[in-house]
């Protein structure tokens, strides 16, 4: 059953060990997600295998070979509620090795929790995923300052944890003032659902109710429509039906619609979701639509419907700034990776290196650089090898983003910040 409260993906974020996988599991407990002779059979078995205090963590860390590291290595994604939404949390990896997961997961939410072990403070991946938590668009956080119980739930090293964590935030953007900074003990349950008594200092909400003081996602109705399709059916007896979700704004039956790039122009006759006819679509549905004036042929995958008086727009070339995460020498002008953006996936050439960017702070480093490597952040120009609809993210986020990938793996993420639009009629 689809559910009356408003939606939200979680992202949970942090170093490794911090105790991301253990909240997620002790705030799927206390809210009635996961019972508790689940957590139970986990515990006893944890122990029998050298894994005790990891009954949490289990929740989340179903593979063999995070049970037996007792790491996450891939995002996995569950569902809990709490009075005002219903979550989905994306429970991200923290290992340096798995950030690529960690950026799928990222790309996919609406907000986060960054977890922060209060013995350890701020560390390597605390720093990275904030930085690229920031870069893929999410804007509201809350901070979890973990292990409390490790150290006597103290409220000066509370304290310290707390300044360099404001540091930190602040410099890529978010506002310390405006964010939650939460003492809790992910293991022993303290100021999860209630407010312990160990922490008679702290004067805030427990994490539970704290998630509530999110701001649903808003249902971009306002913008013009887009559609990326995901594929092309021809139904007999009905024609040519596109399927795809709506990102923004609203299509409605008799609507003209243009598809960009593929450049062709149709009437909207009929939308249809879960094989039910509606008469409009908004963000977030899942849709199948009959084209009155387009055939099979006309449209395929990663091609977007857009009003025909507002189209989708095609770059010619667009600027971007991107995080490289992984590239085994230098990525150079010239170098043409496939970019997935919204349904679409394309190789573009990296034209001009702008600047490098301080991935810690997003200040200029280098103008002009030569290559980028791992770790490095920047602002590139680059050019698509055939038409590609792209938005810049100050426009409509939803179409903005992109990962770029080569050879199986991740290499970058980022987002559009301007483009040179291609002329198209
Ligand atoms: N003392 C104490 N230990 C905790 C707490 N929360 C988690 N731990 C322990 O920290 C270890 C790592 O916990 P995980 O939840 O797997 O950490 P993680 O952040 O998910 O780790 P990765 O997914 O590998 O990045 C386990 O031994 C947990 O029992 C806490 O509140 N207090
Ligand atoms: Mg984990």
């Amino acid at each position: 059953m689809a559910s009356e409260k408003p939606h939200m993906n979680l992202a949970v974020i942090g170093h490794i060990d911090h105790g991301k996988s253990t909240l997620v599991g002790r705030m799927m407990f206390e809210t009635g997600a996961v019972p508790a002779h689940i957590i139970e059979g986990y515990k006893k078995e944890a122990e029998s295998k050298g894994k005790a205090t990891f009954e949490f963590a289990w929740v989340m860390d179903n593979l063999k070979e995070e049970r037996e590291r007792g790491i996450t290595i891939d995002i996995a994604h569950k569902r809990f509620d709490t009075p005002k939404f219903y979550f989905t949390v994306v429970d991200c990896p923290g290992h340096r090795d798995f950030v690529k997961n960690m950026i799928t997961g990222a790309s996919q939410a609406d907000a986060a929790i960054l977890v922060v072990a209060a013995p350890d403070g701020v560390m390597e991946q605390t720093k990275e995923h904030v930085f690229l938590a920031r870069t893929l668009g999410i804007t509201q956080i809350i901070i979890a300052i973990n292990k409390m119980d490790a150290v006597k739930f103290d409220e000066k090293r509370f304290n310290e944890v707390k300044k360099d964590l404001s540091d930190l935030i602040k410099m890529v953007g978010y506002k310390p003032d405006e964010t939650l900074f939460i003492p809790i003990s992910a293991l022993g349950g303290q100021n999860i659902k209630v407010i312990s008594p160990e922490t008679p200092w702290y004067k805030g909400l427990p994490m539970i109710t704290a998630l509530d003081t999110f701001k649903s996602p808003d249902k971009p109705t306002d913008k013009p429509l887009r559609l990326p399709i995901q594929d092309v059916y021809s139904i007999s007896g009905i024609g040519t039906v596109p399927v795809g979700r709506v990102e923004t704004g609203i299509m409605k039956k008799g609507m003209k619609v243009s598809f960009m790039p593929a450049n062709k122009d149709g009437e909207i006759k009929s939308i249809e979701m879960h094989h039910e006819e509606i008469p409009q679509a908004v963000p977030g549905d899942n849709v199948g639509f009959n084209v009155r004036g387009i055939g099979k042929g006309d449209i395929r995958r990663g091609d977007v419907c857009g009003p025909a008086e507002a189209p989708p727009t095609v770059a010619e070339e667009f600027t971007a700034q991107i995080v490289v995460l992984q590239h085994p020498s230098a990525l150079t002008v010239g170098y043409t990776p496939v970019f997935h953006c919204h349904t679409t996936q394309t190789a573009c050439t990296f034209m001009e290196l702008k600047k490098k960017l301080d991935p810690r702070t997003g200040q200029t480093k280098e103008e002009n650089p030569t290559f980028l490597k791992t770790g490095d952040a920047a602002i590139v120009v680059v050019k698509p090898t055939k038409p590609m609809v792209i938005e810049t993210v100050k426009e409509l986020p939803q179409l903005g983003r992109f990962a770029v990938r080569d050879m199986g793996t991740t290499i970058a993420a980022g987002m559009c910040i301007a483009i040179q639009a291609k002329q198209m009629r």
